[in-house]
């Protein structure tokens, strides 16, 4: 493989981790736990996973002989910065505890361990990869490990190879699954032990015991590098206004992060829009009123944070989907109706057969967008919210907000839209100093906890805003993290996804900020990640992080 002369450099960085992973661990086991609701469901689901303790590591004083052990490892769902260190965390951690233990990835994501695809991660293949981003070392996937059949396919494989455990690099769902898989083995004495790891640029896994997801760091730093650049030729050109929609399929901690870096003119938080319960008309009616403030004072420009998920919490929005999924559910009547009319015929149509509602809103919807809504559906028939070009929607209705204001005499500026979506662009960069060490960490953490025997822990590395020697490894009981959900009609265990949180520190914060952000242009720009240097330029975490933390 040709490398670039900074990947050259980037392959010698040794990452960081906390002095007790430095040398002999010892583990020290803390409170027993309980789940952070519907305990007693919990408990009853997991018998043998639940309420075990916390723990951490300290360092210890002598060394204990410890056995080899054999590990596989799967990467689940979105691509996220330091994967790789995650990866080569693990690989030299159960090298340290044994150099006879090995290494082996699952390939293409958990359906790699029901089909049985796998290869064995040696020095040489992890050596390429360190510090690199991306998750091509073995591949990922979004296949669900779910049910009891795919669950004994794994088994035979992990018994093939000998396997002491498995390691899951997962968001809140495969975690999720980790932990429905760790009791399972637990409960038909497989011998397998399984161990999750918190991964997903989108940062809503995180809890008191998990501070940050790992990814999000250097995704919201490749974001704010881009908007700090488009603030710059907002600023420079002063003729556009550049409406960028934001990754993170519903909570907004991305916008949030990259907002409190960049300090653009607008942020819409889809959780605020909830709270309050906006209207699509009132969010339009807060752009449109910033849009024309900043024209009054000579300013026909200015930057718009939309994260992703913002849609599906309007709750209008929310409504209209919902109806548009029954109208359109494969082999029902009215889809094939539907698909018997012209195109040109259909959005009038599905007008008709909606909530008067759900109708008026579908109805004030630019076409392109209403016809999106009906088109777009994944293989479940739902809507995919994460195609609809938010971006345009609101530049549209905020331009016709705008004509209406100029007819009636209240707008006297000029509107010129950009639109933009970011989000490919950050989850498979190469990671910062932050997630290549956290990472590296957090594998390290997971070989400990094999090691140990443990099974149905999430690696957890704390006090992540100190220098890393500092930081506070150790396990945290999957169950802890979990409530139960309706999914799909029924009551499930699940860990509770934490979206922005509107009483916590980052979005007070930037509330009282917004006002002058919105009407002088005091823009920040961040520029590129920084991997050598000053560690107050190279090794800084995230605002969130130190606004949570401080
Ligand atoms: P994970 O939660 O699996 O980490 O994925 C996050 C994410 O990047 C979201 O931000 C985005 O909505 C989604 O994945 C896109 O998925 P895909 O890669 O399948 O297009």
């Amino acid at each position: 493989m040709s490398i670039s002369a900074l990947q050259k450099e980037r392959a010698k960085y040794q990452p960081k981790l906390p002095k007790s992973l430095k040398g002999d661990v010892k583990l020290v086991e803390g409170a027993k736990t309980e789940s952070v609701a519907d305990q007693k469901d919990i408990a009853e689901l997991f018998p043998n996973t639940y309420g075990m303790p916390l723990i951490s590591f300290e360092a210890a004083d002598a060394a204990t002989e410890r056995q080899p052990v054999n590990v596989g490892v799967i990467l689940s769902g979105g691509q996220a910065p330091g994967g790789h260190n995650v990866i080569s965390g693990i690989f030299d951690g159960i090298k340290n505890i044994h150099p006879d233990s090995k290494l082996y990835g699952f390939l293409g994501g958990p359906g790699g361990l029901v089909d049985h695809k796998y290869m064995e991660l040696t020095a040489d293949i992890i050596d390429e990869y360190r510090n690199t981003g991306g998750f091509d070392i073995i591949g990922s996937g979004r296949t669900k490990l779910e049910e009891e059949a795919q669950f004994d396919k794994g088994l035979e494989i992990a018994k093939d190879l000998s396997l002491n455990a498995l390691v899951i690099i997962g968001g809140d769902d495969s975690n999720t699954n980790a932990c429905v898989l760790a009791e399972y083995y637990a409960k038909i004495d497989a011998g397998v032990q399984v161990i999750g790891c918190p991964k997903t640029i989108d940062g809503d896994l995180k809890n008191e015991m998990i501070e940050t997801s790992f990814g999000f760091d250097t995704a919201t730093k490749v974001y704010s590098e881009l908007i700090g650049n488009i603030q710059r030729d907002a600023n420079s050109a002063k003729k556009y206004w550049h409406f960028i929609k934001l990754m993170g399929r519903s909570a907004s901690h991305i916008g949030l992060e990259c907002a409190l870096k960049t300090q653009p003119n607008i942020t819409l938080i889809s959780e605020e829009v909830a709270e309050k319960k906006q209207t699509l008309g009132e969010v339009v009616d807060y752009m449109a009123g910033i849009v024309a403030n900043r024209a009054a004072d000579g300013n026909n420009f200015g930057v718009a944070l939309i994260p992703e998920g913002l849609i599906e919490f309007i709750p209008e929005m929310k409504t209209l989907i919902s109806e548009l999924n029954d109208l359109l559910a494969e082999g029902t009547d009215t889809e094939k109706e539907f698909k018997m009319l012209k195109k040109s015929h259909r959005n009038e149509w599905v007008a008709g057969q909606l909530t008067e509602t759900s109708s008026n809103v579908f109805s004030s919807l630019p076409s392109g967008i209403a016809t999106q809504l009906t088109l777009d559906r994944d293989p479940h028939g739902n809507v995919q919210v994460s195609l609809i070009e938010t971006e345009k929607l609101l530049g549209e209705m905020v331009k016709t907000r705008l004509d209406e204001m100029t007819e009636a005499g209240e707008f006297l500026g000029k509107f010129g839209t950009q639109y933009h979506f970011f989000g490919y662009e950050g989850r498979c960069a190469a990671p910062s100093n932050f997630d290549a060490d956290y990472c590296y960490s957090l594998g390290y953490t997971a070989s400990v906890l094999i090691s140990e025997g443990k099974t149905g822990y999430m690696a957890s590395v704390r006090n992540t805003t100190a220098a890393a020697d500092e930081w506070i490894a150790g396990g945290v009981p999957v169950t802890m993290m979990m409530n139960m959900e309706k999914r799909h009609g029924h009551m499930k265990p699940v860990i509770q996804k934490a979206l922005v949180e509107l009483d916590g520190a980052p979005y007070k914060f930037f509330v009282t900020k917004r006002g002058e952000w919105a009407t002088g242009t005091e823009f920040v720009y961040p520029g590129p990640i920084q991997y050598f240097g000053p560690t107050e330029v190279c090794d800084q975490t995230t605002e969130t992080l130190k606004l949570e933390q401080a």
